[in-house]
């Protein structure tokens, strides 16, 4: 079953200027999950942010929620700390590019597989069931070694690796390699895709990604995250539900839940952006008018009404 991770709470939360308040968390969340979608990642687990408990209170009392995931660092303050939350599911976090191993870590790629399985002990010590790995830069990372990790990370136990564009560098081409190549080496192991979008591709990337044999692509509610954000929610549902046939999604929740968003995070909707825009459902041009007129499938890939917007034609 192909399925989203919602990460506005985690990677929305680090979009430049965008602070959400504990009340607009809750209400995001709790948008997110009347759309359907499957996991939320509520936030980073760190001692110094006091929100997570009462966020997990209040979504664990919701009918029937999402799966409640937070991303953690292979810290073993935050890996302890995570334990004390109970997510449902955490997902630990290491680079796989030799530019992040060394550069920024100023590390070796044997520093990183050993701590992927002292951070594996340590949370199943603090009583983390279900462990996801965010392969950072894994785009970038030298084929072998990713294979490597995922290895080590499968053998400790971890359920799910998740392969992140860091830098939104892949084409939907190219992602699909990426997943088939990894998904084909370790057989069985559930994969999930995070798409960038710094050329625009991070959708894109993201369907491809779920073609080639990812499970779980990651999406933020308008994109938001560093730089040009990633892959939209509002985009990734719609077309599973719409192209795809997907039954999971209730897409006449997607315009309440990206106003909710856009106000919080003080990012208007543009006009023209994809199923939300106010004027994505607008035609004047007069060869688009009379085939509309005829039959609105003409010059629409769905009625408006799925999203319970409208048609407006000028004439
Ligand atoms: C970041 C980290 C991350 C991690 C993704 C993951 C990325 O840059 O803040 O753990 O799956 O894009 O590499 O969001
Ligand atoms: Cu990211």
């Amino acid at each position: 079953m192909l399925g989203l991770i919602d990460t506005t709470l985690r990677e929305g939360a680090q979009t430049p200027g965008v602070l959400f308040t504990l009340a607009q968390k809750i209400a995001i969340a709790r948008a997110v999950a009347a759309v359907g979608i499957e996991e939320i990642e509520v936030g980073t687990a760190t001692p110094l942010d006091e929100d997570l408990a009462p966020l997990l209170t209040a979504l664990r009392e919701m009918n029937s929620p999402p799966r409640l995931s937070l991303w953690c660092r292979c810290r073993p303050a935050d890996i302890i700390h995570a334990g004390r939350l109970q997510p449902d599911i955490l997902s630990l976090s290491l680079p796989a590019s030799e530019l992040h191993i060394r550069a920024r870590l100023d590390k070796s790629r044997a520093w990183v597989l050993a701590r992927l399985e002292e951070s594996v002990v340590l949370a199943r010590e603090a009583g983390i069931v279900r462990l996801s790995l965010g392969v950072e830069d894994a785009s970038r990372a030298e084929p072998e070694f990713l294979a490597e990790l995922i290895d080590t990370a499968v053998v400790s136990g971890v359920e799910r690796i998740r392969l992140a564009d860091t830098v939104g560098i892949l084409t939907p081409g190219a992602t699909t390699t990426l997943i088939a190549r990894q998904h084909q080496l370790h057989s069985g192991v559930e994969f999930a895709f995070h798409g960038h979008n710094d050329f625009g591709m991070a959708t894109a990337n993201g369907i491809s990604a779920l073609e080639a044999g990812a499970q779980w692509a990651d999406v933020t509610v308008l994109g938001l995250g560093e730089r040009a954000g990633c892959a939209r929610l509002e985009e990734l549902a719609a077309l599973l539900t719409l192209v795809h046939g997907s039954k999971a999604y209730r897409l006449d929740q997607l315009a309440p839940l990206c106003t909710l968003v856009a106000q919080a995070s003080g990012r208007p909707i543009p006009a023209n952006h994809p199923l939300v825009g106010q004027a994505v459902f607008s035609c004047e041009t007069g060869l688009h008018v009379h085939g509309l007129l005829a039959d609105p499938a003409t010059y629409e890939p769905f009625p408006p009404e799925y999203l319970n917007s409208r048609r407006t034609i000028l004439l």
